[in-house]
């Protein structure tokens, strides 16, 4: 989908659109994360000016062991250049290391409707999931997400299904904005992969497969050892039919088809004729060990970036100093639109 707005008005020297994304580091990656998400950005690396961030301030929204936090954000950022992410021709960061981001959240959370933000499936699900914490930056999550795009005037979001909801939000936000106090974001578009959008759970498959489940045995991790993977396949939850195909009532082989498919580039209809006349424990082992397979030279590339930590944070370091050169253009302008003085200096 193209926008006529951001063609007439807010053409920019360069020529590569800008591409923006994150994950939070708020448990291990899952496959869900890495095929709704890293995996489909390498390809993008040579079009377009891209921006991956590890969005530690959005994780916060939940209660994180410090420590673990810290970790995770290196490994994050490790799997980003695993999964085959060059920080020579992306732009790698951590979100707090770039302050405007908490800057323009500020902002546009003035510009945000409450009723819009209490419409947030995500909001609604993370409230019954900690019911004891439903702080205010669960409920403002999509504003500050709505600034890590803006900052950058960015035009393209790659994300799973389930952040599209997050992207019309940024999308409405922006056009209030620019309707207010005239053209300053370009309203950017989401985009999900056409395989592996929504990878659900393997212990239920009605609901998405998540880093933070309780149930480990629910969720399949990138860095997950290849007998464990198996594992994992071989007690997913199907149903009482025995024939590899897709179907009402059959949420599990779906989404092992699904999964299949992502990792093989294989059709449904190939994938049933390979497996017709052999059972659902014939195709979890496929599964599993095609996937195992497919992540086992991502393993091999993290555990070496991660031995070199002093390379990670100069990775971080010349990130943050390339995206804050970025988004203080916008952050000034929006102040200026807004009305607020400049230090003098
Ligand atoms: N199950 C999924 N299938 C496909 N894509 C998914 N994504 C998440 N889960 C799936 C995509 O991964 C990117 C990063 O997600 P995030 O870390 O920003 O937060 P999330 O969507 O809330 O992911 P999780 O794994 O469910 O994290 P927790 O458990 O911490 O809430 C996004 O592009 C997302 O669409």
């Amino acid at each position: 989908m193209e926008n006529r707005q951001n063609e007439v008005t807010m053409d920019r020297p360069e020529a590569k659109k800008v591409i923006f994304s994150g994950v939070q580091p708020s448990g291990m990656l899952t496959i869900g994360n890495y095929l709704g998400s890293i995996k489909n950005w390498p390809a993008l690396q040579d079009d377009y000016r891209c921006l991956y961030c590890v969005v530690d301030l959005h994780a916060i929204t939940v209660r994180q062991e410090p420590a673990e936090l810290r970790r995770r954000t290196y490994e994050t950022l490790a799997l980003y250049m695993a999964a085959g992410l060059d920080p020579e021709r992306n732009i790698l960061f951590v979100q707090s290391h770039v302050p405007a981001h908490a800057e323009l959240a500020w902002v546009l959370n003035c510009y945000t409707m409450f009723g819009e933000l209490s419409r947030m499936t995500q909001f609604k699900d993370k409230s019954r999931k900690y019911a004891t914490n439903i702080n205010a930056g669960l409920f403002t999550y999509p504003s500050l997400m709505a600034a890590d795009i803006l900052l950058y005037q960015t035009d393209l979001v790659p994300v799973g299904q389930d952040q599209m909801q997050h992207i019309e939000l940024t999308r409405d936000v922006a056009v209030r904005f620019n309707q207010v106090y005239g053209e300053t974001f370009r309203i950017p578009d989401g985009f999900v992969p056409k395989a592996g959008a929504k990878i659900m759970s393997l212990a239920e498959p009605e609901k998405k497969m998540s880093k933070s489940d309780s149930n480990k045995n629910a969720s399949v991790y990138i860095l997950d050892g290849r007998d464990e993977i198996v594992r994992k396949f071989k007690r997913a939850v199907t149903d009482s039919d025995t024939v590899v195909c897709r179907g009402e009532n059959k949420g599990g082989i779906n989404n092992l088809m699904t999964i299949y498919a992502a990792f093989t580039g294989k059709t449904d209809g190939e994938i049933e004729r390979e497996f017709e006349g052999r059972g659902y424990g014939d195709f979890k082992l496929a599964v599993g060990e095609t996937v195992a397979d497919a992540l086992a030279p991502v393993q091999e590339r993290f555990r070496a970036l991660m031995a070199d930590k002093g390379y990670l944070e100069s990775v971080m370091k010349d990130g943050s100093a390339k995206a804050f050169a970025m988004a203080r253009k916008t952050l000034s302008k929006v102040y200026r639109k807004v009305g607020f003085t400049q230090p003098k200096v």
